[in-house]
C-alpha cells in the first residue's frame, strides 16, 4: 500500500491492509461466516424498532471504492432502537458491497454460502456521542443493519439508486438524492443474527454492533451488474471500474453470534 491508498486489488487489498491498519489482525474483525448451528438463540433479544424518514435522505456520492447514499446527520429523524442496542442510533448512510460476478459478492456468509451483494445501513449512537466520527472510536458507537441481496425479481427501490449511478460515475462526484425510503430495503421478517465486530474496510475500527437479517431481499442480475459500472477513477483519469469491494470473512476468535429467533 506504500505510496498509494487501500483498495481491493492484490497490491492494496485486504491481505495488505494490516500494514497501514494493524487492527486488521484484531480480535473483533468483520465480516464473519455465520454458522447458523453455532448461533445462540437469545429470547431476551428484543425486536428491532426501525424508523426511517424518506425526507432524511440527501445525496449520493462516489467514494472511489464504492458509492454511498447519505442521510441527514443533524437530527434523529431516521433511527433504529431496540434489538441488542441500548438507546438510539441515527442513520448516517447506506452502501453496498459486491463482487466480480453475482455468484459471490457479499461480505458476511451463512454456513459458508455468500450472496450476490450485501447492503449496509450504517448508524451511530447519537445518545452517547456528538458525531459519527466520535462514535467510531467507541465499542458502542455504531450499528450496521445488514441485508443480503440475492438474484431474482428486480427491486423497485434499488432501481432508483441504480438510476442515480449515472450521475456519479467518477470518484468524488455527488448528486442530490432525496425522498427515498430506505425501509424499502428491509426484508419481510426482521429475524436477525447479531455479534460485535468492526468496519469491514480501513480504518477497520472495532465499533460495530452488527445486525444481520436472516431473510435476503431480491434484486435483478442487471441491477447488481450496474454496481460494477461505477468507476474508482476520477474524471479525466484512465477509467477503472469497481469490480469488487468485499472483504473476505475473518476469524471469529471465540465470539458468539446471537440469534433473535
Ligand atoms: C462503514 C463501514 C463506514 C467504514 C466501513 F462508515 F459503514 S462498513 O459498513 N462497510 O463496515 C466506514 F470504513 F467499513 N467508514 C467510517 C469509512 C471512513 C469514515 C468512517
Ligand atoms: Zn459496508
Amino acid at each position: 500500500m506504500s505510496g498509494g491508498t487501500w483498495g481491493y486489488d492484490a497490491h492494496n487489498g485486504p491481505e495488505q491492509w494490516h500494514k497501514g491498519y494493524p487492527i486488521a489482525n484484531g480480535d473483533f474483525q468483520s465480516p464473519i461466516d455465520i454458522k447458523s448451528n453455532d448461533a445462540k438463540s437469545d429470547a431476551s433479544l428484543k425486536s428491532l424498532s426501525i424508523n426511517y424518514s424518506p425526507a432524511a435522505i440527501k445525496s449520493i456520492v462516489n467514494v472511489g471504492h464504492s458509492f454511498q447514499v447519505l442521510s441527514e446527520d443533524k437530527e434523529n429523524i431516521s433511527v433504529v432502537r431496540g434489538g441488542p442496542l441500548q438507546g438510539t442510533y441515527r442513520l448516517n448512510q447506506f452502501h453496498f458491497h459486491w463482487g466480480p460476478t453475482n455468484d459471490f459478492g457479499s461480505e458476511h456468509t451463512v454456513n459458508g454460502k455468500g450472496y450476490a451483494a450485501e447492503l449496509h445501513l450504517v448508524h451511530w449512537n447519537s445518545d452517547k456521542y456528538g458525531s459519527f466520527a466520535e462514535a467510531l472510536k467507541n465499542a458502542d458507537g455504531c450499528t450496521v443493519l445488514t441485508v443480503f441481496i440475492e438474484v431474482g425479481k428486480a427491486h423497485p427501490g434499488l432501481q432508483k439508486v441504480v438510476d442515480a449511478l449515472g450521475l456519479i460515475q467518477t470518484k468524488d462526484k455527488q448528486a442530490t438524492f432525496s425522498n427515498f425510503d430506505a425501509a424499502s430495503f428491509l426484508p419481510t421478517s426482521l429475524d436477525y443474527w447479531t455479534y460485535f465486530g468492526s468496519l469491514t474496510h480501513p480504518p477497520l475500527l472495532e465499533c460495530v454492533t452488527w445486525v444481520i437479517f436472516r431473510e435476503p431481499i431480491s434484486a435483478s442480475a442487471d441491477q447488481i451488474n450496474q454496481f460494477r459500472s461505477l468507476l474508482s477513477s476520477a474524471d479525466g483519469e484512465k477509467q477503472c471500474p469497481v469490480v469488487r469491494n468485499n472483504r473476505p470473512t475473518q476469524p471469529l476468535k471465540g465470539r458468539v453470534v446471537k440469534a433473535s429467533f
